[in-house]
């Protein structure tokens, strides 16, 4: 019986749980995810699918970052590459000529947790020398080199899955049982990374909503967040304002912000612990009334 407890209080440190939950680790800097936490989308690309490329110019990104941060985000994401359906690959010159001035700029004003959307391994070490906390990888380190990027840097990393790439990925997605190959998929990216020497502790995953999957598979993921928690690894995931949502309530993409705190609140209660959102204020609030509900005792008296 005491073999048993030992293994299982030596397996809760190597995959970075204490006993309030999962702790990612940068350096010195660490982000507990004991309870649900609000990543900001900032895209810095003339094409992103949801805000139509108004966080283009660097200022007006920081502006944006700055509002999301007077709103309590915990973590911000910077994007160079649109990944919308449909877009086009960036050069590497190009994706990291968008992100690093914004990045070097926000790292020197705000002291929240700083991510960098990217698979190119160039980006991934100048990030890091940049102050960036976390690599959100939507090709889930598959590029060349970028498993070696990982590993040396000691970031944590988000590894999500994504069915072909973003130029055709929503051209008739198939699968034979979308949860099992998208939690198949996400274990051996998880097993590539800790195999390439990144810390198991620091892996998050992400089912990647509408990377290649009709609405019939989004939902299905949605609904089987519980199962894919079950990896031992926090989850990541992104619904804020994707066409998903658009195919369930007929709204166009400005118009999806009842539907993205809806979506965002279901994945809380499925077990997410980070949810990646346009809407921070709206998403923040939403998370507060989670909290109030329940943290309350059982009772009231
Ligand atoms: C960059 N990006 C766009 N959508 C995303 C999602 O759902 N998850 C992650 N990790 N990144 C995303």
């Amino acid at each position: 019986m005491w073999a048993a407890f030992f293994v299982v209080v030596a397996s809760r440190f190597k995959t970075g749980m204490d006993n309030k939950g999962f702790v990612l680790q940068r350096g010195e800097r660490r982000l507990t995810l004991d309870r649900p936490r609000v990543m900001g989308v900032l895209n810095v690309t003339p094409d992103s699918f949801s805000d139509g490329g108004r966080f283009y110019r660097p200022e007006s990104a920081i502006d944006q970052a700055a509002g999301m941060v007077e709103a309590g985000v915990d973590i911000l994401d910077i994007g160079g590459e649109s990944t919308r359906p449909g877009a086009q690959a960036v050069s590497v010159a190009e994706e990291m000529d968008r992100v690093l001035p914004v990045l070097e700029t926000l790292r020197g004003r705000f002291d929240v947790w700083i991510s960098v959307d990217t698979s190119t391994p160039e980006l991934m070490r100048a990030a890091a020398a940049a102050g960036a906390d976390l690599l959100n990888d939507v090709r889930a380190l598959t590029r060349d080199g970028a498993l070696a990027a990982a590993a040396e840097l000691g970031l944590p990393v988000c590894l999500m899955h994504m069915q072909g790439e973003p130029s055709t990925m929503q051209q008739d997605p198939r699968y034979d049982d979308v949860v099992n190959q998208v939690a198949g998929y996400l274990q051996e990216r998880r097993d590539a990374a800790v195999s390439a020497g990144v810390n198991a502790a620091n892996i998050l995953l992400d089912p990647g909503f509408g990377f290649g999957k009709t609405l019939a598979h989004n939902l299905a993921l949605l609904r089987a967040l519980p199962h894919l928690a079950e990896a031992g690894h926090p989850l990541l995931v992104g619904l804020s304002r994707k066409s998903m949502l658009g195919k369930i309530t007929g709204k166009a993409v400005d118009q999806r912000l009842g539907a993205s705190v809806a979506a965002a609140l279901l994945a809380v209660q499925r077990g997410a612990h980070i949810i990646r959102v346009h809407d921070v204020p709206d998403t923040v609030d939403a998370i507060k009334v989670w909290h109030a509900v329940t943290d309350a005792p059982a009772r009231a008296e």
